[in-house]
This record gives structure tokens, C-alpha cells and sequence, in this order.
């Protein structure tokens, strides 16, 4: 009879840390330890959003149950979560969230030398429906000497130390990247709680008739982006037109489309001539995935979506991004147009 074999070389996300680290003569711990702090918030988000409905943290905030108990949405716990998981940490100097007007400032942890950017539930709209969602990241470090001011987040992509997402999704996947490094996928065991390296080096196939982006705003899209999607919908000779796919969670489809390649798109329109997303935690952490992946990430004026320097903390732009040659076919169609 076939005895069951236990895989039991596994690299779990500590391990994995550990090693990194250790491969960085002078790494001071100080990385290692804010990313354990990511990874509980990543661990307790999940754990929350597969409760959500059994224990009534969909809807709305500021409802109350039947017992006249104030709830919480779970945005608003998975942003509380990922700020407190950010301030004990003690390595976090100041953090940028989707959910607070302002930057936040950990004034106690005096030798904190690093800044994150982060949006604690991408895709919210999709929660009460289960469909996956996730949280993306962005890790800058501190100018020298800086105790941490707003100039030491608002930098181009090209600075991030580190960045990347968790998918919870039907399990969490988290997937990172760190500056000229490759970029690893891993999987939640929820039975022991522990990510493992389920994805090394992941590469994003250099091309694939997949497109995804929100179709029903093409009334607003400027001409050579109309061109550009329309001709994805014809066939060429002995081929077939490209196939769509839409979740409307970025970091779903942004998962899928480094998975399988194709293209996601979420651009600058007449409706909203900055686009939707916003750069410092939903852009440029997804850039720097595509690109340390081999795809590319381009803005809606078809700059490196890297280069692209925020003014403000919530500042939006267009992005294009997926596998090497669909991206270069949508700066083709821009050029051609000009
Ligand atoms: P959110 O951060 O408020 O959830 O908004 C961002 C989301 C992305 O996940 C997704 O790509 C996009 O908004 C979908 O927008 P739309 O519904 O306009 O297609
Ligand atoms: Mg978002």
C-alpha cells in the first residue's frame, strides 16, 4: 500500500527571513522583525475575513447588532490591526494607510528606520460577497539621520527596500519582493499557521491573451487606449481574440495576471484624468512586483510606474501592468497616437 509522504523540508516565511537576513552581513535584525510584523497582520486579517459573516463584520461600520454592540467593518479592524502590528513592532517610524487621511507617526519607537505604505483591504467593495481580496505593502527606509518626516515616504517606487501583497483568497497567498531581488509566493498553512514557500522565484510569463480591466468605463478612456483594448478583441490569422477577466480586486487580479501573464489595466480617463489607484500603496509595491517578476508597470503617460514621484500621500495614477511583451504593445499604441 502507498504510504503518505510529509514534505518536511519546508521553507516557512521565518525561515526564509532568517536566511535572507543572514545573507546581509550588515543587516541589523531591525528588517526582519518589521516584516514578522507584517506577517502577524497578514495571519490576523485573514483569520478575521474568514470569520467575517459568522461573527457579523460585514456591512457597514457604524451599524450596530441586535445587541446595540457597536461594529466594526472590516476594513476598519484589518487597518487597526496592520497599524498597531506596525507601531509594536518598534521598527516602523511612520505609516501611510488607504484608511487615514494623515501619516501616522510612531514618535516612541525612537530607533525605527523604516516607513510603510500600505492599503490594509484592497478590493473592499468585494468583501460581503467573499470574494477575495488582500493587502498590499510598501517598505521605504529613512533618509540618514531622519527620524521620519513625510519626505522619507513620499519617493519613487525605485526606493522601496521591500514590497508586495497577501491574496486571501480561497487561501492567503503572500507573495514579496525586496529590492533587486526575486520575487517568492507563499502559501498559509492554516493548520499550523505558518506561510510557506510555495512559489520561489516567481516569473511572470513574457506574454498571454488575457486582458483585465473594468470595461465599463471605456466611454471615458482616451482614444488609443479604446484602440488598444479593441484590437485585443480581434483575431489574428488563425488565432483567437484575448480573453477577459475582471475581479475588481486589484490584488487578485494582479495575483492571476503574474501567475498566467496577460495584461491589467486600471487607466487615467476623462472621468478621472489621474486614475483610481493610488501610487504610494497600490502602484508602485505592484510595479516593483512586475517588474523584480520580469513584466513591466507603466503609468497612463507611459513612464516607468517606478519613476513616478507621489506630491502627496494619496496621489492616484493610471497603471498598466502585466507581462514583458503585452506591456510593450500598449506602449506601441500610445506611440502610434502621438
Ligand atoms: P479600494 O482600495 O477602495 O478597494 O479600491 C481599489 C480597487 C482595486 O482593488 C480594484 O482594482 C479597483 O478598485 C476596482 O475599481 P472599479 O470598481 O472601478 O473597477
Ligand atoms: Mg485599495
Amino acid at each position: 500500500p502507498e504510504t503518505e509522504t510529509v514534505n518536511t523540508s519546508i521553507i516557512t516565511l521565518t525561515r526564509f527571513l532568517t536566511e535572507e537576513q543572514a545573507k546581509h552581513k550588515e543587516a541589523t535584525g531591525d528588517f526582519t522583525l518589521l516584516c514578522h510584523a507584517l506577517q502577524f497582520s497578514f495571519k490576523s486579517i485573514a483569520y478575521y475575513i474568514r470569520r467575517a459573516t459568522l461573527v457579523n463584520l460585514t456591512g457597514l461600520a457604524g451599524s450596530s447588532n441586535i445587541t446595540g454592540d457597536e461594529q466594526k467593518k472590516l476594513d476598519v479592524i484589518s487597518n487597526d490591526l496592520f497599524i498597531e502590528a506596525m507601531r509594536s513592532s518598534g521598527r516602523c517610524a511612520l505609516v501611510v494607510s488607504e484608511e487615514e487621511e494623515d501619516v501616522i507617526y510612531f514618535k516612541d519607537s525612537k530607533n525605527a528606520r523604516y516607513a510603510v505604505a500600505c492599503d490594509p483591504i484592497d478590493g473592499s467593495s468585494n468583501l460581503d460577497a467573499g470574494v477575495s481580496v488582500g493587502t498590499i505593502f510598501g517598505i521605504h527606509k529613512l533618509a540618514e539621520g531622519s527620524t521620519g518626516t513625510k519626505e522619507d515616504i513620499l519617493k519613487p517606487g525605485t526606493e522601496l527596500v521591500a514590497a508586495g501583497f497577501t491574496m486571501y483568497g480561497a487561501s492567503a497567498q503572500l507573495v514579496i519582493t525586496m529590492k533587486g531581488g526575486s520575487v517568492n509566493g507563499f502559501t498559509l498553512d492554516n493548520g499550523i499557521g505558518e506561510f510557506i514557500l510555495t512559489h520561489p522565484n516567481m516569473r511572470i510569463p513574457r506574454k498571454r491573451a488575457i486582458y483585465s480591466v473594468n470595461e465599463g468605463n471605456s466611454l471615458y478612456w482616451e482614444d488609443q487606449v479604446k484602440q488598444y483594448f479593441n484590437s485585443l478583441k480581434e483575431a489574428p490569422e488563425g488565432g483567437k481574440p484575448y480573453s477577459s477577466r475582471y475581479i475588481g480586486s486589484m490584488v487578485a487580479d494582479a495575483y492571476r495576471t503574474l501567475l498566467y501573464g496577460g495584461i491589467f489595466a486600471y487607466p487615467a480617463d476623462k472621468k478621472s484624468p489621474k486614475g483610481k489607484l493610488r501610487i504610494l500603496y497600490e502602484c508602485a509595491p505592484m510595479a516593483m512586483v512586475f517588474e523584480n517578476a520580469g513584466g513591466q508597470a507603466v503609468d497612463s503617460k507611459m513612464r516607468r510606474m517606478l519613476e513616478v514621484v507621489p506630491e502627496h500621500i494619496h496621489d492616484k495614477s493610471g497603471i498598466f501592468m502585466g507581462s514583458y511583451d503585452e506591456v510593450e504593445k500598449v506602449k506601441s499604441f500610445h506611440k502610434l497616437s502621438q
